[in-house]
């Protein structure tokens, strides 16, 4: 069974633990509690196979805290991982800022293509904002973005996270083929 590790990173409190629960139906949303390092969560999707067959895949999530003051931790958390989803708060300026950084320590500097990054902006309720108007800059615009809100359209983000979810599944068994390649060659 093939399985992949994927990363949800980003600011503090922009919805990364909302949002992974969300989407692997694990809880409701409750009050804030930050995220003490990372969280790993296991799931499975229906929608989502390795062949034609619709042989299954694992996959972890792994929902980390925003607080930099974890970053002895990082190189753990990136080890091996095949996707970096990065949510933030597109009403929030400093998050604007902040996911530059995100992006260089943990796609850039583990070169991961940019197909293996997708950016969430999470709209939080009450944080205001049009959805749909956000120009980010280079490289940053490179990278696929996609709109989430939980309370006026929660399927679209499952949706989008379902073919994100199939792109990196692709691409863990195209490695694997390669492998099995070089071995026999
Ligand atoms: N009702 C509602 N509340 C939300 C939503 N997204 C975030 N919140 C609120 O914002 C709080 C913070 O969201 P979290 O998902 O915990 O933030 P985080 O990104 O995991 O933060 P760290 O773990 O500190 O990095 C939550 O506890 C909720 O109270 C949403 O879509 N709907
Ligand atoms: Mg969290």
């Amino acid at each position: 069974m093939l399985k992949a590790k994927i990363l949800f990173v980003g600011p503090c409190q922009s919805g990364k633990t909302v949002l992974a629960n969300f989407l692997t139906e694990s809880s409701d949303i409750t009050e804030y509690n930050p995220t003490q390092g990372v969280r790993i969560l296991e799931f499975e999707n229906p929608h989502v196979s390795s062949n034609s067959k619709g042989a299954g895949c694992e996959f972890e999530l792994w929902d980390c805290g925003g607080d930099v003051k974890f970053e002895s931790c990082w190189p753990a958390l990136m080890k091996d991982a095949h996707g970096v989803v990065i949510i933030f708060n597109a009403d929030s300026p400093s998050h604007l800022q902040e996911i530059e950084m995100w992006y260089s320590c943990f796609v850039q500097q583990q070169f991961l293509q940019d197909t293996q990054c997708l950016l969430i902006a999470h709209h939080k309720p009450g944080s205001g904002g049009d959805k749909g108007s956000l120009s980010l800059p280079p490289p940053l615009n490179k990278l696929k973005l996609v709109y989430s809100n939980l309370e006026d359209a929660p399927e679209e983000i499952r949706l989008e996270f379902i073919k994100y979810l199939k792109g990196i599944i692709s691409s863990v068994s195209e490695s694997r083929d390669r492998e099995e390649m070089s071995i026999i060659t």
